[in-house]
């Protein structure tokens, strides 16, 4: 089990503080970290990375993960504590190959871990699976969650309680396979139109019981300052993968991965359901190819974990990370240059 103290004191040169964030989690390596706090502790869901010898490819046949671990902290810069194996995937039945990143949520006492995996056929699903406690182990439903299809699943519970799931990815992702509702295995990475609105992620409330959706799936729409969608083109700016949602003083922030270009970006709207206006990249590129974060509060402060792979120098063996978010006084986040 992995316990360190994640954050060394590198400089004092100036009157704040300056961290140099270390890894979390030293004897696995980890990535996409999903973190929720429950309870008043803080719970990290991510990938588990390992190296499965699958050579690199834009389909990232490279991530072959079989298994999760969630890990827990009284605070940040505390002790990171690992609970073990919470879901194998020689355990859930529908699955075929590639553990990718998961996220949790918690309603009623009941702890559900949401988890996108290649099903038999080789087409990503989310499977959903549950347990009385947020470290696991973790029980899957029989199936996939019905009409899921892609990664990245991001479970929000909005201040009124309603939960909404964020999801998709393109390339790797297959997000690009089903933009017209059936499933194009030819389709690899994007369409190819770069002057049309780029694959946008979907959003969909869950029903009460968290295991099913509770409608049908809709598009996130990413527009620009104009009221235009941003462009398939635009690989700056547009979405890519790796969904987060999050609330600050009533307005709703989108964020994600830029895929190719590294970035992570976000988008606000005053509604969990969008359009949301892109306002910019909050994050540069982080050593490795993938960028995945989360942003969580605790204790009066806002937290980005995300991962890159000082550790390894191998993009598929990442390592989880936590730092400070800051925020300017009118909301919008400030850079940061990892
Ligand atoms: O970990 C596998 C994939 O890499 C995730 O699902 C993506 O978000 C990227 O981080």
């Amino acid at each position: 089990n992995a316990c360190n103290s994640n954050n060394q004191k590198t400089d004092t040169a100036s009157s704040d503080t300056i961290f140099s964030p270390k890894p979390l989690v030293t004897d696995l390596y980890t990535a996409d970290p999903s973190a929720h706090v429950f309870n008043g502790k803080i719970y990290i869901y991510p990938s588990h990375d390992i190296d499965a010898n699958v050579p690199q490819d834009d389909e990232g046949g490279h991530f072959d993960m079989k298994d999760y671990h969630v890990y827990s902290m009284d605070k940040i810069d505390g002790k990171v504590t690992d609970h073990g194996v919470a879901l194998d995937i020689k355990d859930v039945p529908w699955a075929g190959r590639q553990m990718w990143a998961p996220d949790a949520a918690s309603k009623n006492d009941t702890y559900y871990l949401y988890f996108p995996v290649k099903d038999k056929q080789d087409v990503f699903r989310i499977g959903v699976a549950t347990s009385k406690s947020p470290t696991g182990p973790f029980k899957a439903e029989p199936a996939p969650i019905p009409g899921s299809y892609s990664i990245d699943p991001a479970v929000f519970t909005d201040t009124d309680g309603t939960t909404y799931m964020y999801f998709g990815g393109i390339w790797g992702g297959q997000l690009q396979r089903w933009h017209t509702g059936e499933y194009d295995a030819s389709l690899k990475t994007d369409l190819g139109k770069d002057n049309e609105p780029a694959l946008s992620p979907k959003v969909v409330r869950m029903s009460n019981d968290m295991l099913t959706f509770a409608e049908p799936v809709k598009d996130v729409q990413i527009i620009d300052k104009g009221g235009k969608p941003l462009l398939a083109g635009d690989h700056d700016r547009r979405f890519f993968e790796g969904a987060w949602m999050h609330k600050y003083n009533g307005k709703y922030y989108f964020s994600y991965s830029t895929g190719d270009t590294h970035f992570l970006a976000y988008a606000t709207s005053d509604s969990p359901y969008g359009p949301f206006t892109y306002q910019g990249t909050f994050m540069e590129p982080v050593t490795g190819w993938t960028t995945h974060h989360s942003i969580v509060e605790f204790d009066g402060k806002w937290y980005i974990f995300y991962h890159d792979v000082e550790r390894s120098g191998k993009t598929h063996l990442r390592n989880i990370k936590v730092r400070e978010l800051k925020r300017k006084p009118d909301g919008s986040l400030e850079l940061i240059k990892p």
